[in-house]
């Protein structure tokens, strides 16, 4: 991957003087979202060119676009900002092969047997046309549903193809081009809640089966009703413990001014503490064509000026202001002359981050004592029907209504009064469990 823009010597740092070449810097890309019908604009596209490294056809490879009708494919559109994209040596994401959304009324009066076929054949056609120039596809977006069920959005494939289409999408586009790294993409899954815990445990599922997958995208659509939570690395964290990259794929935060570009740079630096978030993409150049223009939710304003967030994200990424990487690598470094197994203590308190009927998040924090500590076991009483459904930066076993958590390999090691937490998910009621101990046995 090339840089898309200049390294510039500022001072006796060398800081970047685009997104691009400060994200590259950090060992990632930075892309945006590219309509066809503005790269006859001037200004969009220098500012396209100058700034960014990665592109994502906003709309142009959609199956409205390329297979408007069955066996008819179009790819014109999108050749064009693939085609630019290889010019200027960016990467592209390609998006989405399968999606309920801008899906042409044909596909969805099939019945279930030529809906499979039909499937195969999108997926097949429209990755052999593009084999070997995409980084990445989302392969299935928006699968699931919003609010609290968990449960996998109705739409054609879900409806006549069962739960496993998803499975069997990501099956052919790994035949198809092996080189892709294939991911699910999907909104309102930026924190930990009951939809990214369904998507986390899809990707867990798969994971555990050999399944082909290799990333999750968070779009990262924000604004007040959507807002930027403090669980939002955790999220990323959680989901990268799974083994899979993790990417910020339609990046955009309704607002102005300072506290925009407050949410930008959260945003910015959780990914960049979180060694397998690879790339950030912002859902388009300019204001002026945001698919929400009035929410102002871009980095370069209408005129392409850059707005204060711009500035906040390229800071963060030139290192100015974030904090080193927390995982991995571990976050707590051992001590120098690991304490002896078995000495000191530690406690350990539990905090519910979000709830919903039937279940929640919790966060536990594990603190050390007034001695360095080498690994630690705290146990949860559980109220009764209560079952922990996922749990991460831990490893878990359950006896009866007892959850007994260890540290995970990477957060063990605590020096005197340092602390650590793993976090988890629990079904089947919402009061929290007690802790009922912390050891270092
Ligand atoms: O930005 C896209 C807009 O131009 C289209 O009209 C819209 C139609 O569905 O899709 C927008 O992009 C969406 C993306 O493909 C998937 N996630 C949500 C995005 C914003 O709606």
């Amino acid at each position: 991957m090339a840089l898309g823009g200049m390294v510039a010597l500022a001072g006796s740092a060398e800081a970047a003087t685009t997104l691009g070449a400060a994200a590259t810097a950090k060992g990632r890309y930075f892309g945006t979202a590219v309509a066809n019908n503005r790269l006859g604009e001037t200004d969009y596209v220098n500012t396209l060119n100058a700034e960014f490294n990665s592109v994502t056809p906003e709309n142009e490879m959609k199956w409205d676009a390329v297979e408007p009708s069955r066996g008819s494919f179009n790819f014109a559109a999108a050749d064009r900002i693939v085609n630019h994209a290889k010019s200027r040596s960016m990467q592209v994401r390609g998006h989405t092969l399968v999606w309920h959304s801008q899906l042409p009324s044909w596909v969805g009066s099939l019945g279930a047997d030529e809906l499979r076929k039909a499937m195969t054949t999108h997926i097949t056609e429209v990755m052999t046309h593009y084999k070997g120039q995409i980084a990445a596809w989302d392969v299935v977006n928006e699968a699931f549903q919003d609010g609290t069920s968990g449960a996998r959005r109705n739409s054609p494939f879900q409806d006549k193809l069962g739960a496993g289409y998803i499975e069997e999408a990501f099956k052919i586009a790994r035949s198809v081009d092996p080189a892709a790294k294939l991911c699910y993409n999907d909104y309102n899954t930026d924190g930990i809640n009951a939809k990214s815990t369904a998507v986390y445990n899809m990707v867990k599922d798969f994971k555990a089966r050999g399944v082909p997958i290799d990333c999750v995208g968070f779009q990262g659509h924000f604004n007040s009703n959507s807002p930027v939570t403090a669980d939002f690395q955790q999220n990323l964290e959680r989901f990268a413990a799974l083994g899979v990259d993790v990417q910020l794929t339609e990046l955009d935060i309704e607002g102005s001014g300072s506290e925009q570009a407050a949410n930008y740079e959260k945003v910015v630096k959780g990914c960049l503490a979180v060694s397998r978030c690879t790339g950030i993409t912002v859902w388009g150049v300019t204001d002026k064509y945001s698919w929400r223009s009035s929410g102002t939710p871009l980095l370069f304003d209408g005129n392409y000026q850059k707005k204060p967030a711009y500035t906040a994200v390229l800071d963060v990424l030139n290192g100015g202001t974030t904090t080193p990487p927390t995982s991995p690598p571990p976050s707590t470094q051992p001590p120098t002359s690991p304490p002896p197994a078995g000495s000191g203590s530690c406690t350990a308190s539990l905090r519910t981050d979000s709830s919903w009927s039937g279940g929640y998040n919790a966060t536990v924090t594990v603190k050390a004592g007034s001695a360095a500590i080498g690994r630690w076991t705290v146990t949860l009483t559980m109220p009764s029907g209560q079952t922990v459904v996922s749990l991460w930066n831990g490893v878990t076993s359950t006896s009866g209504n007892t959850v007994t958590v260890k540290n995970a390999a990477h957060n063990g090691s605590l020096a005197a009064g340092a602390s650590t937490s793993f976090g988890f998910t629990a079904n089947g009621g919402s009061t929290a469990p007690a802790v009922t101990g912390c050891s270092v046995s």
